[in-house]
């Protein structure tokens, strides 16, 4: 008998709400949006219509594997206990790496459990996708708000002037920005009189599909987000709406970025420039929004602290319309200290810590070079650093080399081929659902839990592999259930002593027994009681897990954004010219060489990062591999369409078709990311069938944005030539 049953899908930031189709097998069959939930209201990509296919995978691992041989769970979890004693002993704490990739912080599991699994080892040798991704935005919001984690996200259905930079939410459907259909919600300020603007150095669908598309440089944000912050000086345009410390020393900045003085770098002309400050201005709430394209390159942090240098100046932070800070259900007050960064450094190229973690960049110098502190055994959870990180065929060459590697992953991919034991998380369908890193960034105040919608039987869930995890890397003799008590016991008496706490003065044994037994929903629950909207432990009014599972099961809307910076700021006032960055416009100011050619990046709708090229529904078609260049770039050198072409760059080489547009810059080429399949030891074969090339190959690893760590994938230095 089919039965249908609803869940969030935890395939991109998004968060749009499913409506499932099961067969008698527990099997999906198939998927649309839920037209029910009150944030998504029926929105649905390829990609959640595909979750049935890739829930259903035949590639995918059910038992874990230890050198490529089926093994009990048992046995795993044992071989792991005893190779990261073993190397921890001998070696030292830091020895132990771990890399926690995208997935994990879609999942329950990550953000409840990763922690455990870093500090039951001990260890500084911390890497995530967030140094491939968005940490220049946690530095920025870091040390202007005192929080990484306080990042404004664009009112979007509210605003009147939407101004974006480096993003493609019609085909990633957005970033630090969840907004289930993006492109209806673009759409819709259009509608209503607003306009859009994308600054991207391709004509994108979003750019296309915007009032105007202003081609930029790679790389040049910072430089056109001054020339803003001149102008708004000069002509006197600013309108401050909130408390700030350091506005002198910011206009003092801002004097010789004119117009005209970062053409050259931006490729944009000073009158265009001119004219989006003053619309900025002039709008009645305008928004500025930068994403990857803003994060993944040399200025990422510079980019990242003037966009909301921009929402400061123009009043339009913290007010609707403007970028706001979401309240999430589980959000249960303000941060204690302020943030810094480079509390340690990394030890082979002195790279600052940031929030809490090294860059990924470094990952490989870490392995390769010997000394103490040297990494020698890696974790991976829901990570392919292998596809994912700059010169990741270095990291390829290293992980075959480490003493030992466990990988929790559903699939023996690039990365996961190398290791000794790999520990295979239940599919999405058997796995709760409650969005704990991303309900933080989106657009309206939302909740919603999804409870497994099928049975996992005797597996272990993935909160359950990554608690033992914790315990092998402790080398204690516990449950996963003894972890969860530490955890809710800590949290309660901490709660208890917090004057801004709900339960403050309580008594946290009489909490303590009005929550079930210790396991991962449980922590969620107490999460909720205790936050912004919970019921505080009084069996009163608001949340409790149990009424948003069972009064809510298709989400529940808690509101459009409000005004509450004074809950989030941890400073006094808003630092709006923190040392740190000011300190590195220096850099900025000093002009680069300019290239032949600069490689970007970009993404396909049907494509998820690394890992979903294996359902075949989703490659096929133009989710492909291509190197897009300029059709008058093509012209000069005798590149035709689809004809093989060699690119290179200071650390590799590889061979893909031209496609010339003319929606490319001049003295730009791109490549998406997440291919370069088809590797020996791999069980991935679809995705083998339609392998293409790592654009990892080319970025370099020694290419970072220095106060943030974060690797450099746009504006990469490459040649290009013909076969
Ligand atoms: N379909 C799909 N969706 C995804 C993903 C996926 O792989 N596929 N990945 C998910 C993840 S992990 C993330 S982080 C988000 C990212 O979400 P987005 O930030 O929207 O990412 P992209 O679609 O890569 O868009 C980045 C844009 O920046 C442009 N760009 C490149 N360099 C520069 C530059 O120097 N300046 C400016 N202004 N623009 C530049 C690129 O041409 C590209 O169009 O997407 C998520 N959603
Ligand atoms: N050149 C270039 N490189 C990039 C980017 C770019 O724009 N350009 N984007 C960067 C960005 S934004 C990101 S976020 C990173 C992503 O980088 P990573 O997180 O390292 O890579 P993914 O491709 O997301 O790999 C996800 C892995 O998790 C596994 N997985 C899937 N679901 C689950 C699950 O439920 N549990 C567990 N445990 N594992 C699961 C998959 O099998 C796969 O091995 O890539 C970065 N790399
Ligand atoms: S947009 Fe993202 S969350 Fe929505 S269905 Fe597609 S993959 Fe899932
Ligand atoms: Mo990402």
């Amino acid at each position: 008998m089919d039965r249908i049953a609803f869940r969030t899908c935890p395939l991109c930031e998004a968060l749009c709400g499913l409506e499932l189709t099961l067969d008698g097998d527990d099997k999906i069959t198939s998927a649309r949006g839920d037209v029910h939930d009150p944030f998504s209201k029926g929105f649905i990509c390829p990609k959640g219509a595909s979750l049935g296919k890739l829930d259903s995978d035949p590639d995918k691992l059910h038992e874990p594997l230890i050198r490529g041989e089926v093994a009990s769970w048992e046995d795993a979890f044992e071989a792991v206990k005893v190779q990261l004693r073993r190397v921890i002993d001998t070696y030292g704490k830091n020895s132990v790496a771990v890399y926690l990739g995208n997935p994990s912080a879609h999942s329950l599991a990550g953000p409840l459990y990763g922690s455990a699994v870093i500090r039951s080892i001990g260890t500084r040798s911390i890497f995530s996708a967030s140094t491939a991704d968005q940490m220049p935005k946690h530095v920025s919001s870091g040390y202007l708000f005192g929080d990484p984690m306080a990042i404004p996200v664009p009112d979007l259905d509210r605003t009147d002037y939407l101004l974006m930079l480096g993003a493609n939410p019609l085909e990633s459907n957005g970033s630090l920005c969840s907004a289930p259909d993006f492109p209806g919600r673009l759409k819709a300020i259009r509608k209503r009189g607003g306009k859009v603007v994308v600054l991207d150095p391709r004509r994108t669908r979003t750019a296309a599909m915007a009032d105007q598309h202003v081609p930029i440089k790679p790389g040049s944000d910072a430089h056109f987000l001054f020339a803003l912050v001149h102008t708004l000086f000069k002509e006197d345009l600013t309108a401050i709406g909130v408390e700030v410390d350091g506005l002198e020393r910011l206009q003092e900045l801002a004097v010789d970025f004119t117009p005209e003085s970062v053409e050259h770098a931006t490729g944009i002309p000073a009158e265009t420039t001119r004219t989006i400050a003053r619309e900025l201005a002039a709008a009645d709430t305008a928004a500025v929004y930068g994403r990857i394209g803003t994060c993944t390159q040399e200025f990422g942090t510079l980019a990242s602290w003037l966009v909301d240098v921009l929402n400061i100046l123009t009043g339009n932070l913290d007010r609707p319309g403007g970028a706001m800070f979401p309240k999430p259900a589980h959000w249960a007050g303000k941060r204690r200290k302020p943030y810094v960064t480079g509390r340690w450094s990394s030890r082979v190229r002195g790279l600052p810590e940031t929030n809490g973690e090294l860059p990924v960049a470094t990952l490989a110098d870490e392995i390769e070079t010997e000394g103490e502190g040297q990494i020698k055994a890696l974790i991976t959870i829901g990570g392919n650093p292998v596809l994912s990180a700059p010169n990741g065929e270095r990291l390829d060459r290293l992980f075959a080399g480490l003493e030992f590697m466990v990988s929790v992953d559903p699939y023996l991919n690039e990365t996961t081929r190398h290791a000794d034991v790999i520990l295979p998380p239940p599919p999405h369908s058997q796995a709760p659902h409650y969005d704990l890193a991303l309900s933080g960034f989106s657009v309206r105040n939302y909740a919603r839990f999804s409870p497994a919608v099928a049975d996992r039987g005797e597996r272990p869930s993935e909160t359950e592999i990554l608690a033992r995890l914790a315990i092998a890397g402790s080398g204690l003799d516990a449950e996963p259930g003894d972890l969860d008590e530490l955890v809710i016991t800590g949290t309660l008496q901490k709660a208890v002593q917090d004057k801004s706490s709900k339960v403050y003065g309580r008594d946290p044994g009489e909490l303590r027994a009005m929550l079930g037994a210790p396991d991962a929903e449980t922590r969620l629950d107490m999460m909720i009681r205790l936050g912004a909207y919970g019921d505080g432990f009084t069996e009163g009014e608001g949340l409790t897990l149990a009424r948003l599972r069972d009064d809510h099961p298709h989400g529940l809307d808690l509101g459009a954004l409000e005004p509450r910076l004074h809950e989030v700021l941890v400073h006094e006032k808003v630092q709006i010219c923190p040392d740190l960055f000011a300190n590195d416009v220096v850099r900025l100011r000093t002009s680069r060489p300019d290239e032949d050619f600069v490689l970007i990046g970009r993404r396909h709708l049907r494509s998820n990062n690394s890992w979903m090229h294996n359902v075949a529904t989703l490659v096929s078609g133009s989710n492909t591999c291509n190197l897009q260049l300029n059709s008058g770039d093509a012209e000069k050198l005798g590149i035709t369409a689809g004809e093989k072409i060699r690119v290179s760059s200071r650390v590799g080489e590889v061979t893909a078709e031209a496609e010339p547009l003319d929606t490319i810059m001049p003295g730009v080429v791109s490549l998406p990311h997440g291919w370069g399949h088809g590797r020996h030891g791999t069980r991935t074969a679809v995705a083998d069938g339609h392998a293409g090339v790592s654009v990892n190959t080319l970025t370099d690893e020694q290419q970072v944005d220095p106060l943030s760590g974060n690797a450099v994938f746009n504006g990469v230095p490459v040649r290009i030539t013909r076969l």
